[in-house]
């Protein structure tokens, strides 16, 4: 076995067992310093946008910058916003090479979110866009400032849960997860400095 795998094999891992869901957390993927060269490596190297959306009629700046990854041909939509990939870069597929040893499956595209500071967020929603297929399979790297992760049921109110992504951890959300829970980002005023966000997908 390879230095690399059998450390993947050695990584802290932790079952979340939350019902209708399927949602396991590496809290040390990347070690500090690992995290706080790819924080630094990707804020310079990614072509960082600053989309919009159009909420009843009006259009508003999202509150994060946001980029999209991936192989040839695999757009995705949402918030009615259609993102055509741009190349991955030799960064981005080691990051990608980890991501898949670690979840067993082969990702295609990668959604980047960068977070300025603790103003930015993203609001309650699910990744269930048709492309995702049936039972999307997400895997959510995080490097930079440890931001607040909530989930809640969809149909149980009474259900929720957080948990704080901190730097060079690694959220696997798969199974019914994104049928039955939404998440979220929400502002705080705790929070001065920079997070970026790799939500790896599989578009079909
Ligand atoms: O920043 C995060 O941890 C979540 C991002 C997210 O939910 C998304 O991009 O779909
Ligand atoms: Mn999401």
């Amino acid at each position: 076995m390879t230095e690399s795998l059998s450390r993947i094999k050695e990584m802290l891992k932790i079952a979340i067992p939350l019902r209708d869901a399927d949602l396991v957390f590496y809290p040390a993927l990347f070690n500090a310093e690992e995290s706080d060269r790819w924080m630094a490596e990707l804020t310079e190297a990614i072509a960082w946008q600053q989309d919009q959306m159009t909420i009843f009629g009006r259009v508003l700046s999202l509150p994060r910058l946001t980029a999209w990854y991936g192989d040839p041909g695999k757009s995705y939509t949402y918030s009615g916003i259609t993102m055509t990939p741009t190349p991955w870069t030799e960064g981005l597929l080691a990051l990608k090479a980890r991501v898949d040893a670690i979840s067993g499956v082969t990702f295609n595209s990668v959604l980047l979110n960068l977070y300025r500071d603790g103003n930015d967020s993203v609001g309650w929603h699910s990744d269930d866009e048709p492309e995702l297929g049936q039972n999307p399979v997400i895997g959510s790297l995080s490097f930079g400032a440890t931001r607040r992760f909530s989930l809640r049921h969809k149909f149980n109110k009474e259900l929720k849960h957080q948990l704080g992504l901190t730097s060079g951890s690694f959220l696997l959300m798969q199974g019914t997860t994104q049928h039955y829970w939404q998440h979220h980002i929400p502002k705080t005023k705790r929070c001065a400095t920079p997070r970026i966000n790799l939500t790896f997908r599989i578009i079909h």
